[in-house]
């Protein structure tokens, strides 16, 4: 019997940083899986490194459903961002293993390609209005079926979602970056703006929009009504969603759809919003929700109550997970849509992936397995940088949800 004789943790920053398992098994297959939690990579570097790898050796690495029980029971302390992530890389090492050993994409050992290709969207941003309309041209001669859109808001200063340079990376500063926040100038101009998007490339394209958290129930409520016209794909992340019920209030007052998820990590974290079908698109992902294993007990239940996928695909979700995530939207009979925010030329160096944009939609690589390597004498050239994601804070000086 094969077993698992080496998992080396790798930390790098290239373009960025990012947190990579590699399982190595007595014959010598290798599995990788991406760890990285933007602006706490060290964390789940060390849960990995300190408290996950010594148990990993000797064990045999085709029991992938056991070895998700096992870290998940076994760690006492359940779910949270850490934890989750650190298992959810073992697991996706695990899937990528089982592919090569049996030859085949890991697409295929989730029951085969339910669709030709994954549609995605990036992110089109703007200081102002007519860069945002420019940058929304940008994507649409690329290809792109759909566009998130996000402009500054004016006299407030740094607003989120706004690139600065070829890709959007929030987590750019060795501190916490405060930027400040105003609701009501929020609600006042971005209506305006996607409003302005459909005024000028009418409607034969998806529209998104993501509001990260910042408003409360009744505030988007009264956002999605406003957006109506726009005829969003969604609006993302309308207020915090710990409290699940929260939700509940937003969809009495609007029929722009809702998109919740990439800050949750378990099943038990979207339950109540898919069960009770607040939301309609689940944005959880291979990296932050226990691997393909969990992901996919999501995405099933979520099937169940007509909810599809949006997963998260933002610059700190590694080639590893986005790869994984192709193979998972690409088989999944609810797949919605995925981000796909792309990665600077440095990471490239780093991570070989044989996934393919064309035609608006993401293809995974029909190598077994997930289709990416890693190389880690190139990663040696792109030594850890530590960043922090910004923190937000109103006008009062108080914190808000960044
Ligand atoms: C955003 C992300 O892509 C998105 O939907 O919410 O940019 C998010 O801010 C970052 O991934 C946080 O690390
Ligand atoms: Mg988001």
């Amino acid at each position: 019997m094969s077993t698992i004789e080496r998992a080396e943790v790798f930390v790098a920053s290239p373009g960025r940083t990012f947190v990579t398992l590699r399982i190595t098994t007595s014959d010598g297959v290798t599995g990788l899986g991406d760890a990285t939690l933007n602006g706490r990579e060290l964390a789940v570097a060390s849960y990995l490194q300190d408290h996950l790898v010594p148990l990993l050796i000797g064990k045999d690495p085709a029991r992938i459903e056991d070895m998700w029980q096992y870290l998940y029971k076994g760690a006492y302390w359940r779910r949270g961002p850490v934890t989750m992530t650190a298992i959810s890389a073992v697991d996706t090492a695990l899937w990528d293993i089982k592919g090569k050993v049996a030859g085949l994409p890991v697409y295929q050992l989730l029951g085969g390609r339910s669709r030709d290709g994954v549609m995605v969207y990036s992110h089109a941003s703007g200081t102002d209005v007519p860069s945002l309309l420019d940058d929304v041209q940008r994507y649409l001669d690329l290809g792109y079926k759909a566009v998130r859109a996000q402009a500054a808001v004016p006299d407030v200063g740094g607003t989120y979602g706004v690139r600065k340079g070829t890709v959007y990376e929030p987590a750019a500063s060795t501190l916490p970056d405060e930027q400040p926040w105003d609701t009501e100038a929020y609600l006042r101009f971005a209506p305006t703006y996607l409003d302005a998007v459909r005024e000028r490339f009418g409607f034969g394209f998806h529209l998104l929009h993501d509001v990260h958290h910042r408003l409360t129930p009744i505030e988007a409520a009264r956002f999605g009504k406003r957006v109506e016209d726009a005829q969003l794909f969604w609006m993302e992340d309308p207020t915090p969603a710990e409290n699940q019920e929260a939700f509940r209030l937003i969809r009495q007052h609007t029929t722009t759809p809702l998109a919740v998820g990439e800050v949750l990590t378990s099943i038990w974290d979207v339950q109540h919003l898919i069960t009770e079908q607040l939301i309609d698109y689940v944005r959880t992902t291979v990296v932050h929700a226990g691997g393909i294993t969990h992901l996919r007990r999501i995405f099933d239940l979520a099937a169940l109550y007509q909810v599809r996928t949006g997963s998260h695909g933002a610059t700190d979700l590694s080639p590893v997970s986005l790869a994984a995530a192709v193979h998972i939207d690409i088989a999944v009979p609810n797949f919605g849509i995925q981000e796909y925010m792309g990665h600077v030329d440095e990471t490239a160096e780093v991570f070989r992936s044989g996934v393919t944009f064309a035609d608006g939609m993401l293809h995974p690589c029909e190598e077994p397995g997930l289709g990416v390597e890693y190389d880690e004498k190139a990663a040696e050239r792109f030594p850890y940088e530590p960043r922090y994601l910004p923190v937000a804070r109103r006008l009062d000086g108080s914190v808000h949800d960044w």
